[in-house]
This record gives C-alpha cells, sequence and structure tokens, in this order.
C-alpha cells in the first residue's frame, strides 16, 4: 500500500494529494499535526528526517521525502495520465513553468507568512533546524507574491493551460500557490481576468476540492 504522510491545512501537501487524485492512485493517509510540532517529533523523525511534509512511502518501501520524488516516482511509476508532459519540448516548458511557480509562487509566500506570523517564530524556514524570522522578508515576500500574480496573468491570456496545451503538474502547484496566497491576503482581482478564469476552470477539477 502506498501511504502519504499528509497535513490537511498545508500547501506543499496539498500538492502530493491532488497528483495522486488525478492519477487515480488509491492510498492511505497518515496525518502529521503540523500546529503541534509533530513533523519535530522522533516518530516523524524516523519517517522523513528532514521533518517536512509531505512524504510518500511507495508500496516497495521506499520513502519519498518531498515533492520533487513524489512527483518523479509517481509519473515514472503511473504513466498516464502524463502530467510532467510526453515529448522533450513539453517535459522541458513544464519543468519550466513548475520551477517558476514554486520559485516566484509558493517560496515568495512562504517567505512572506514565515517572517511574519507569531505562530513561526524561530520557524522562518521549514526543516529540522530552527531559524529566526527577518521581519523585512514579510514585506518582500508579499511584493513578490503580487508579482507572481501579475506574471501568472499574463502568461494565461489566451491560454487553457499553465504550460503546454494540456493540464500538468505546472497547473496544479500554481492553484496551491494561488490559493496559498490567501494567507498573507494577497488575492486575484479584476486586473487578473486571464488568472481568474483559468482557477474557475481549475474547480471543475475534483481533485482540487483536496
Ligand atoms: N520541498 C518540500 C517543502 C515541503 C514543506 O515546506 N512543507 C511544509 C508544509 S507546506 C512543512 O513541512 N513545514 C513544517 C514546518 O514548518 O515545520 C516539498 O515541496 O516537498
Amino acid at each position: 500500500m502506498i501511504t502519504l504522510y499528509d497535513c490537511a491545512t498545508a500547501p506543499s501537501p496539498r500538492r502530493a494529494r491532488i497528483l495522486l487524485a488525478e492519477k487515480g492512485v488509491a492510498h492511505e493517509t497518515v496525518p502529521v499535526d503540523l500546529r503541534s510540532g509533530e513533523q519535530l517529533g522522533a516518530a516523524y523523525r524516523q519517517v522523513n528526517p528532514q521533518c517536512t511534509v509531505p512524504a510518500l512511502r511507495t508500496d516497495e518501501g521506499l520513502v519519498l521525502t518531498d515533492n520533487a520524488a513524489i512527483t518523479a516516482w509517481l509519473e515514472a511509476r503511473f504513466p498516464e495520465p502524463a502530467l510532467l508532459g510526453t515529448t522533450p519540448a513539453e517535459k522541458a516548458e513544464i519543468a519550466s513553468w513548475n520551477w517558476r511557480v514554486e520559485f516566484e509562487g509558493l517560496l515568495a509566500i512562504a517567505e512572506a507568512l514565515r517572517n511574519s506570523s507569531p505562530a513561526m517564530a524561530h520557524r522562518a524556514l521549514p526543516g529540522a533546524v530552527d531559524y529566526e524570522q527577518i521581519p523585512e522578508l514579510a514585506a518582500r515576500g508579499v511584493a513578490r507574491a503580487r508579482q507572481f500574480f501579475a506574471t501568472l496573468n499574463e502568461r494565461l491570456a489566451g491560454r487553457g493551460f499553465v504550460a503546454t496545451g494540456r493540464f500538468s503538474v505546472a497547473d496544479i502547484t500554481a492553484v496551491v500557490a494561488v490559493d496559498f496566497a490567501r494567507v498573507i491576503k494577497v488575492k486575484a482581482g479584476d486586473e487578473h481576468p486571464h488568472l481568474q478564469r483559468w482557477r474557475a476552470a481549475m474547480a471543475l477539477r475534483p481533485s482540487m476540492g483536496l
């Protein structure tokens, strides 16, 4: 059986949940309570010494400790539907946009949240090591997230999907990033018509309710 170590309220495991649903892969879920610090406890450290979710235990007992590994493994193990592209050019385009959405979107939002939230004092970065907050980074993160919304809106003008002509992992990462931005009060508005149209179309996929 495949096991997902998950947290219902966190964006990174949501990426893995949506991917598993889009691939139609049956699995068990083990919740990890990030609010109480369960990820830093001895039991979860045995699963993932990096103390982050998601982690995925494969049916062969291999433990994958980040979305990059989970995505690569799922695509290789369950090739259909292809979510990383099929031709060399598609694979490159999807990898590029997925990285941009991670770096310009998800990481910018995390930068804003983790450097300002009192609940994340001393925890400015995820992982086994504590880092202090740098309050100035919060404002920069918000500015970067706003820029990400503008970039994504521009990208989606006249397009149905973030990369290539088909649904891909780049759409999954982008939906998760756009929704996560609510925590720093960055939202799509009238100035983002293309982004809003795409997000409404994505909402028709049952996986996006996860
Ligand atoms: N590179 C990782 C990042 C995972 C990550 O940052 N997860 C966060 C939740 S969204 C986490 O585990 N946080 C634990 C903490 O803040 O201590 C991935 O995408 O798999």
